[in-house]
């Protein structure tokens, strides 16, 4: 019996889509191995922040954070593959791009910037319980 494979919720932040970086970054994830399933350039709605970072709702950083993903637009991806999941993450890499591995997306293309938040890229779901939740807020159709 073949066990179904893995899918995670990537998200190309605005500071990456503005930087013009979505093409390196959907390269990594591609190079690595993972099958694109869906790549859409959205507009994020305070709402649609508010379920996808439910877990950080009322942090300091909660409405920069919010404010940040609404400056421009993310590409929002779903990526396939055993333990892709794990291995996006690994490839972002840590959230502060300044201590980031060099090698990650964040520890090569990112530094820190004197803003309230972190702008770091790009997102990943961290278990599989987040990345069926945030499939499901980005893509519903899927
Ligand atoms: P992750 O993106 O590496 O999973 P989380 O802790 O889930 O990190 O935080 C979500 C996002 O919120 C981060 O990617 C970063 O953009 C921002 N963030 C996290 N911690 C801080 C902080 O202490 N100050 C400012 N921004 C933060
Ligand atoms: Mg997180």
């Amino acid at each position: 019996m073949t066990v179904p494979t893995e899918r995670t919720l990537i998200l190309v932040k605005p500071d990456g889509v503005e930087r013009g970086l979505s093409g390196e970054i959907l390269r990594r994830i591609e190079a690595k191995g993972y099958t694109l399933v869906a790549v859409e350039l959205k507009s994020a709605t305070p709402e649609l922040l508010e379920q996808h970072y439910a877990e950080h709702v009322g942090k300091p950083f909660y409405q920069p954070l919010v404010d940040f993903m609404l400056s421009g637009p993310v590409l929002a991806i779903v990526a396939e593959g055993d333990r892709v999941i794990e291995g996006f993450r690994s490839l972002a890499g840590a959230t502060d791009p300044t201590t980031a591995a060099p090698g990650t997306i964040r520890g090569d293309l990112g530094r820190h910037w004197p803003t309230k938040v972190i702008q770091n890229l790009v997102h990943g779901s961290d278990s599989e319980e987040s990345a069926a939740r945030e499939i499901a807020i980005w893509f519903p159709a899927l």
